[in-house]
Order: structure tokens, then sequence, then C-alpha cells
């Protein structure tokens, strides 16, 4: 038993493989592609709470995203289940939320995500509500930023998207407050170099076998993402707004993420 003992102590590749299995049990939780989030989560709690996929990027617990109780309606679209989510930009720290996912697009393809989200309020100039970046809670390389900010009209909102950093794209076209809208967005890897762009649909029309055209596209303006591997919900404050957000969905084909009863694949029912 003694031999056995200093064995087990002293080996050093064990010990070894002890801490690499530690370590990566302590890493961020990758879903894989496609992936659907109904919110499966009890209401009046954190999101972070709830689920171990989702990681704050910034301002844990400052005004987090949290849950509603039941799901934000969206005619034709399949699986609506649980709940939604909670958030409101403004002023101060608020704390964003992220989600990692593998596979990243191959260059030359792209990285799909649709939400139901519904503005209840918002006045402010405008800021982001969901982008990709790269994989981890520290990324900060945040791309396909989607907009939002009030309308021309009273009680209306504007969706936009924006390449990263620097100028948004709005569209036109005022959305009545408290109405669920259904967004996708994309960012595309462009093969070759500083030419990816970022799309933006607002309600397409659901089943679809490939993408139709875009109510917004965006071209390069600062660097590409090699390996788009989180999708986040942001809390900001260049906007004062109330939003919900549901049933997210990533996935590398449009039919992933935009699909009606018709088209629903197996993963999509669970
Ligand atoms: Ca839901
Ligand atoms: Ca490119």
């Amino acid at each position: 038993m003694k031999q056995h003992f200093f064995k087990f102590k002293f080996r050093p590749a064990f010990l070894i493989a002890i801490a690499f299995s530690l370590a990566a049990g302590s890493a961020t939780a990758q879903v894989t592609l496609p992936h659907k989030e109904s919110f499966n989560y009890p209401p009046n709690t954190l999101l972070t709470s709830g689920s171990a996929n989702w990681t704050a990027n910034s301002g844990a617990g400052s005004n987090p995203v949290t849950i509603n109780a039941g799901s934000l309606a969206y005619t034709g679209l399949p699986g609506i289940a649980d709940n939604r989510t909670s958030s409101s930009h403004g002023s101060g720290s608020r704390e964003d939320v992220g989600l990692d996912f593998t596979p990243a697009p191959a260059d030359g393809s792209s990285v799909f995500c649709s939400a139901i989200v519904q503005v209840t309020t918002a006045t402010g100039a405008g800021d982001y509500h969901l982008h990709f970046g790269s994989a981890g809670a520290a990324s900060s390389d945040f791309r396909a930023r989607v907009f939002v900010k009030p309308g021309t009209a009273v009680n209306t909102f504007n969706l936009g998207i924006q390449f990263g950093s620097s100028g948004v794209t709005y569209d036109a076209t005022d959305r009545p407050c408290g109405t669920p809208v259904f967004v996708v967005f994309s960012y595309d890897r462009v093969v070759g170099a500083t030419n990816d762009t970022v799309r933006l649909w607002i309600n397409p029309t659901l089943g679809l076998g490939t993408a139709p055209a875009p109510n917004l596209t965006v071209a390069y303006i600062t660097g590409e993402l090699t390996a788009p591997g989180r999708v986040s919900i942001r809390q900001g404050t260049g906007l004062t707004a109330t939003l919900e957000t549901d049933e997210l969905r990533i996935g590398l084909n449009w039919t992933d993420v935009a699909p009606n009863n018709a088209g629903i694949e197996n993963w999509q029912k669970q």
C-alpha cells in the first residue's frame, strides 16, 4: 500500500492531467451549432444564473439581463416555448451577456442569428442590442451590431446594423413599440482581406431554403472576425429602452434560423 501511495503522490504526469481536467471544467461552455435558445429558466431570475451557457461580458450583476415569464409571440415561427429575456438600455453600468458557440463558419461562409425582439419603449440617440464576436467573455471585437433607435413617429423604433465600432445604417421603416419583430443578422466571412460584410433582415419570410435579400448590408469597416464564436445581448448607454428578446437561434445556414412549421428540423423541436 505504501508503494502505491508514493506512486500516486509523486507522479507528475498524473497531477498535470488532473490540473488540465480542472481547467477544462471551469472553461466557458460552448454550444454546438445549430443551436436554439428558448430561455427555459425561472422567471424573475438572472439569465446568467439560470444558464451555464450565458456569461457576463461586462457589468456582471449590475442592471442584469433577467428572465420574464412566457414567450414573445411571432406568427409562423415554430417551437416557441418557455420564457423570454428582459433587458434595459440606459445610463450607468449595465450587464452585457454572451453565449459561446462552435464551430465558427469557414472562410467564405456566414453565421446567422435570429431572435424575436420586442422594444417596449425607446428614447435617446440609439445603441446596439445584439452582436457577434470572437468566443470568450473577454472578447471585445464586437461585429454585426444590431442597433435600436427611436423612430420618426411617436412610439416607434428603427433597427439598424453596424459592421463594428463606427457608422450605423438604419432601416427607415418605423416599427411600432410593443409589437415583436423577427430579426436575423449575419456575419459573412468573404474570402479575401478587409471585405467581410454584415447583413440584417427584419421580419423575413419564414421557411425559405436560402437567405432572401436582406433589408440592409453593411461593408467591412474594421477588423475581420476570423472565428466568430459568441453572440451577445447588450445593454448600452446611448439609448433608454426596455427590450425583450426570445427564441434565439444560431446556425451556419439560413434554414437553421428562419424556419416555418413545414421546414422545422428535429433539433428545433427540442
Ligand atoms: Ca421563449
Ligand atoms: Ca474576408
